[in-house]
């Protein structure tokens, strides 16, 4: 068994906030670590969606032509991504060729059977910008709400979906020029009331989805599913490219989920003869693909891609699982790039390093529910379990061992009783942690992997090795701690890699004990007496101390927003 991961595709457009992150890449880049760290053999696939609105919209805002903007930001989106530790193997762009070409081939094998129908419309075409203008070009005054930047496609004031028609007002988006007229245009609509039934039926196959995502795909089946256009008047897209189709190019979101072959193939390009990216996707692999996503995602994941990978009629793999995400709210309000509210991963990479957002994230995840961030349950989480426990842990363990012994592994005594009584308390943390990851439940896992770090210090508690005049006695229980430590390590690695391999560096482990653990009474002997060890920095140091912590949060709040900014009462 092979495991293929994909999260979401960030927009080009602009940094991404936490609550993108926790919703996708990073569930997706923790999944991954631990199945790598199981010892499985993953791929993990994701790029930027180039194409669309946002593309085009945040380039002419730019200035810039929008190839040369999405080159810039899919840039910025991989270096961040980078910064935050999200290990993929390959982080395309939904721009490539290879995608284009795929892109064709799905349009192509779903027009031969019959899935695709020219459809005359009327589009409002603007004749300063000389061109078409897709709904969400178009604002105007709601005419139910009266909001002035209503988009033709919906209010986002009122939330009612519109039409252009009905914009009082309407003007381009784009040059808000009101020189507006309505012309016919032809566009391939995608006959998804055809496949309804077969897709409901691949959707009940999969007992053993999260309910978010059942429940969100069996309500838009239950309301029925209507063709829809994938093609726009747009430029900046994947161009259709068939005779009396010149000027035309495929939906963002039709285009964008093929990406994530696309991004394999590009991946393949990259070691030419030497990675089969066909053996990921086409025919009887033993692939097991899981996809990661915020809950708006799950719609075009559940429906939209699998009409297009079902109704090709070919042995594309379709997605085995599905891990959907509520939403993180800043304070009970959206994170917002245009009021600047909440917190973005350049800002939070400057901030902090990436394990206290990273741990703190997941530990957080909106699993069940939406989650909210705010910066005191930011700094109280990420003291308390990565400084006060983990951190807290390995420094009492190698400092007092250094002052005892020197900085060596120390010598003597037998595992007793208490030895006896952390392994049952180690092994009992690692199997509640891998049960809760095997069924990707991310809060819980931190939960058991917390009780594992808290298992270190109630060793050291009982055992007191401090108050221990015996040496024999303190060598022995300094020694399992510093195995310890080993086994947290390699543990802990998903959640908080750089820490991780900062620890495993200090420990000197050779390649062959970084591993997944067996039992812990072998485990705990692994690291055998005499071998050095050093006494690196902390872990991870406190944010601001008690008499200081809450002036950080009060600047934090002032900087980046707190509950006055959200928008919600209290
Ligand atoms: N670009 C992300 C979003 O809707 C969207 C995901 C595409 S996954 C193929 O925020
Ligand atoms: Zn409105």
């Amino acid at each position: 068994m092979r495991y293929l991961i994909t999260s979401a595709l960030p927009y080009i457009n602009g940094v991404k906030h936490l609550g993108n992150l926790v919703g996708s890449m990073l569930p997706a880049d923790v999944y991954a670590r631990y199945l790598r760290g199981r010892g499985h053999e993953v791929l993990y696939i994701c790029a930027t969606d180039e194409h669309g609105t946002p593309a085009e919209l945040a380039a002419a805002e730019a200035g810039l032509d929008v190839a040369e903007y999405c080159a810039r930001e899919h840039q910025i989106q991989r270096d961040l991504g980078e910064r935050f530790g999200l290990s993929w193997d390959h982080f395309g762009r939904s721009s490539s060729p290879q995608n284009a070409e795929l892109t064709r081939h799905f349009a192509g094998r779903l027009r031969d059977h019959g899935l695709l129908e020219e459809v005359v419309t009327e589009q409002v075409y603007s004749l300063d910008d000389g061109r078409f203008l897709p709904d969400r070009y178009i604002i105007g005054t709601c005419p139910y709400c009266g909001y002035e930047r209503a988009r033709g496609d919906q209010c986002e004031n009122c939330t009612r979906l519109l039409e252009p028609a009905l914009l009082i007002n309407a003007r381009s988006a784009i040059s808000g020029s009101t020189n507006l007229e309505r012309r016919s245009t032809k566009h391939l609509y995608i006959r998804q009331s055809q496949m309804a039934e077969r897709v409901r039926e691949w959707i009940d196959s999969h007992d053993d989805w999260p309910v978010l995502v059942t429940s969100i795909a069996h309500n838009w089946l239950n309301v029925g599913l209507e063709d829809r256009s994938i093609t726009r008047d747009l430029k900046w897209g994947v161009a259709v490219g068939w005779p009396g189709w010149e000027d035309k190019v495929f939906y963002v979101w039709f285009d964008a989920p093929i990406e994530y072959i696309g991004a394999t193939n590009e991946w393949a390009d990259l070691a030419p003869g030497e990675r089969d990216w066909r053996g990921w996707w086409y025919g009887d692999t033993d692939v097991r693909y899981m996809q990661f996503m915020g809950k708006d995602n799950i719609p075009f994941h559940t429906i939209n891609f699998p009409v297009t990978i079902i109704g090709a009629q070919e042995p594309w793999k379709l997605v085995d699982y599905i891990k959907g995400f509520n939403y993180l709210t800043y304070y009970g309000g959206k994170f917002s790039t245009s009021q600047q509210r909440g917190i973005f991963m350049d800002a939070a990479i400057d901030l902090l390093p990436a394990d206290y957002w990273r741990y703190y994230l997941m530990a957080n995840a909106p699993e069940s529910d939406d989650t909210e961030f705010t910066w005191e349950s930011f700094a109280f989480n990420v003291n308390k379990d990565l400084a006060g426990i983990f951190g807290n842990f390995v420094a009492r363990t190698l400092k007092f061992t250094q002052r005892r012994f020197g900085d060596v592994v120390p010598e003597g005594g037998v595992p007793g009783p208490e030895e006896a009584q952390l392994a049952r308390d180690v092994d009992e943390a690692m199997s509640t942690y891998v049960s809760e990851m095997d069924a990707v439940r991310f809060r819980p896992a931190a939960f058991a992997l917390r009780s594992l770090w808290t298992a270190g210090n109630q060793y050291l508690d009982r055992t007191a090795p401090w108050n221990e005049a015996d040496d024999q006695r303190v060598a022995c229980v300094l020694r399992t701690a510093i195995n310890l430590a080993r086994i947290d390590a390699v543990v802990a690695h998903a959640f908080v890699p750089f820490a991780c391999e900062r620890l495993a560096r200090d420990l000197a482990l050779r390649a062959d004990e970084w591993r997944w653990p067996g039992a812990a009474t072998d485990e705990l002997q692994v690291l055998e007496p005499g071998r050095a060890f050093t006494v690196g920095e902390a872990l991870f140091p406190r944010i601001g101390d008690r008499s200081t912590l809450n002036a950080w949060v009060a600047e934090m709040e002032a900087r980046f927003g707190g509950r006055e900014t959200a928008g919600v009462a209290g």
